[in-house]
């Protein structure tokens, strides 16, 4: 049998998860057992299109190419792994979604059971079939995720035995922060501005938490301007009270009451960034101008980055990264209805020949 080559430096190429990669930034010691499905290390695309109708240099932060298809898996991986460490049989989780699909496959890794509330009818194919297929004990519930993640709450606080893994768990944030950490570490510098969907609020906070503690450390030398977004029709922040009914196509971000709102506004302020709406329609163009021009599939809340990044006006010639949170084959169903489905024709060269006009 031929000796197989080994390249010396192999053991630098292997990606040990967030958790391992950035060890020295995150509250874990020798007693955390880390359960990782080697998260992070997502590609940083550039964006020709983009950066040519912005004049800048425009980069898209690809999260759905994480193990289970989206950004919760970076601080899934510490909050499941902190959770194993202080002895927790079960984690519970609200979710649109990614949450449940990220939480039921950590928790399925390592051991633990899982159980999810999800509203019922607003939650895309993909990620309800990940969460059941992983095994977790799904529930859906007659109402919006604002009142599931009441309920989880609840059950959070009256059992010692349970552990919430939404984003009000202190390890989501600090997970979801090496984010930061890969941008700056792979384009060697602090992007001028970042553009990011806002839904429950989380990941704008952690992204800001990532950049100030790179900067506070000296690892970088600047910060970017936050630049939020929410879907108009769930828009708390932006209008500045809880929306009791939210609607979006970008069932991700169908959230009325953040939870963290306060943690969102601090990181705008301080960054001098905004957060603004944008509406459904716009989202939309996004998500079609991504698949079919930039060649990168999302899914619709995750363009609101970019249809975000299009109506703002930015420096010309500055850097810009905008994180794309999901997997486009996260939610079909808003594929299908972007375009039509072809009907099917004869099986002969003739019937296909004529189709295409040969
Ligand atoms: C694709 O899964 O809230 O502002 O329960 O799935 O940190 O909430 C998902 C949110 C953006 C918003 N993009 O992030 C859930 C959930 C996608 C998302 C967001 C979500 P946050």
């Amino acid at each position: 049998m031929a000796q197989e080559m080994v390249r010396p430096d192999r053991e630098r190429m292997i990606w040990r998860g967030v958790v391992e990669e950035y060890r020295s930034f995150l509250p874990v010691s020798e007693r955390t057992p880390v359960i990782t499905l080697g998260e992070g290390k997502t590609p940083l695309i550039y964006a020709p299109e983009l950066s040519s109708i912005k004049s800048a240099d425009v980069y898209l932060k690809y999260e759905g190419a994480n193990p289970t298809g989206s950004f919760k898996d970076r601080g899934m991986t510490l909050a499941i792994s902190k959770a194993a460490e202080e002895g927790s049989q079960t984690v519970v989780c609200a979710s649109t979604g990614n949450t449940s699909a990220s939480a039921a496959a950590y928790a399925a890794k390592s051991g633990m059971a899982c159980v999810v509330l999800i509203p019922e009818g607003y939650i895309a194919l993909g990620k309800l079939a990940q969460a059941l297929i992983y095994g977790a004990k799904v529930m859906q519930i007659k109402g919006n995720f604002d009142q599931a993640l009441q309920i989880v709450r609840e059950l959070g606080d009256n059992s010692e035995k349970i552990t919430v893994v939404n984003s009000i768990n202190p390890y989501r944030i600090e997970g979801q922060k090496t984010g930061a950490f890969e941008i700056i570490d792979t384009l060697g510098r602090v992007p001028d501005y970042h553009f990011i969907p806002v839904g429950n609020a989380g990941n704008i906070t952690a992204y800001w938490k990532g950049y100030k503690e790179y900067f506070q450390k000296g690892v970088s030398s600047s910060l970017p301007k936050m630049m939020g977004f929410q879907a108009a029709g769930a828009a708390p922040i932006v209008l500045g009270h809880i929306v009791e009914h939210p609607e979006t196509i970008a069932t991700a971000i169908r959230i009325g009451n953040p939870a963290s709102w306060e943690s969102a506004v601090q990181a705008r302020d301080e960054s001098g960034g905004t957060i603004s709406a944008v509406e459904d329609r716009e989202i939309l163009e996004a998500y079609k101008f991504l698949a079919a021009r930039e060649s990168v599939f999302c899914e619709p809340a995750s363009a609101a980055s970019v249809a975000g990044l299009l109506k703002t006006d930015i420096e010309p010639g500055s850097v810009a990264v905008c994180v794309l949170t999901g997997h486009g084959l996260k939610d079909p169903d808003a594929a299908i209805s972007q375009i039509s489905v072809p009907e099917a024709v004869d099986a002969t060269y003739e019937a296909i020949s004529r189709e295409l006009g040969i």
